[in-house]
């Protein structure tokens, strides 16, 4: 059977029999946003029903949805333990439900065991979306493409992480132009520079997500920044080291990016008081480059 014919089967048993819910990552991205708008799209021209659950969106999600008429408020939720869910944007969940498909763009050594698994390498999971759409042969408009490359543009620090081919930036680009997107927003919250005069308590927290590989629990935060300073990054790191105990983890992985000079700098905390820190002369990603190593390293045993 075709792989989006699959999909529909599977959706369709689980929309007859209770409640299908289409999720993101827990402070969902503008990615997670539209992965979930355009998965919905998808489900609709099936003519199968679903709901949007979004946990905790965040400040971006809210004002760029809005400029395609999505009101993320509105769409956040939590999910029960009788729901069908389909993760979008990420692979594992620590939500109710019973899950039974993923679409994803961040690898792993162990894949989930769902009905329908599809994890790939583009830089935005909306892509991913978009292209089943496409595979399924329903209409996809204008406004689907310009969500799914603005999702493109921001989860990949405006095409230039390294979580991004060079053949997918250059499709990037060339839509954005034919798409009548405006390139010079798109570049600016693709940045997403922080105000580094925000409390290290808020900047320590930035684009938090929780990882579970075997049994350790790993957290992770990061900021985008082209002024980063010795002394708010000991301030941004005293916060981590005491959520890092808070919160039982047994490493929190935080990472600054600088996309103005185009490196990052991942700082490794544990328990123990320890510190590793790696510098990258590039974009790092975290989901393509930092956490692949991480979860390698996690379940070996060792950190
Ligand atoms: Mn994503």
């Amino acid at each position: 059977m075709k792989k989006t014919e699959n999909l529909r089967a599977l959706c369709e048993a689980a929309a007859a029999r209770g409640r299908l819910v289409v999720t993101g990552h827990d402070r969902a991205d503008v990615d997670s946003a539209a992965s979930c708008v355009l998965m919905q799209r998808l489900l609709a021209a099936w003519g199968i029903k679903s709901d949007i659950a979004l946990c905790e969106p965040d400040g971006q999600s809210r004002r760029v949805m809005a400029r395609f008429g999505v009101d993320v408020q509105a769409l956040a939720g939590e999910t029960a333990q009788e729901d069908a869910l389909i993760l979008v944007d990420h692979h594992q969940t620590a939500h109710a439900g019973r899950v039974i498909a993923c679409i994803d763009h961040h690898p792993t050594e162990v894949p989930p065991d769902f009905a329908f698994v599809e994890i790939g390498d583009s830089g935005a999971c909306a892509v991913m979306v978009l292209r089943l759409m496409q595979e399924a042969g329903v209409p996809v408009t204008p406004e689907d493409e310009r969500l799914a490359v603005t999702a493109l543009y921001l989860d990949t620090i405006a095409l230039k992480s390294a979580k991004i081919s060079p053949e997918e930036a250059a499709w990037g680009e060339a839509q954005a132009g034919r798409l009548g997107l405006d390139e010079d927003w798109l570049r600016r919250e693709g940045m997403g520079l922080m105000d580094m005069r925000l409390p290290a308590r808020e900047l320590a927290m930035l684009g938090k997500k929780a990882y579970v590989f075997g049994t350790k629990r790993v957290l992770s935060t990061y900021v985008q920044t082209d002024a980063m300073t010795e002394e708010k990054l000991g301030e941004i790191l005293a916060v981590l080291r005491e959520a890092l105990v808070r919160e039982r983890a047994d490493l929190w992985v935080f990472l600054w990016h600088d996309p103005v000079r185009l490196r990052s700098t991942e700082v490794d905390l544990t328990p123990d008081g320890r510190m590793q820190t790696i510098s990258y002369d590039y974009l790092a990603s975290r989901g393509r480059d930092v956490m692949p190593r991480v979860e390698h390293e996690m379940r070996k045993g060792g950190v």
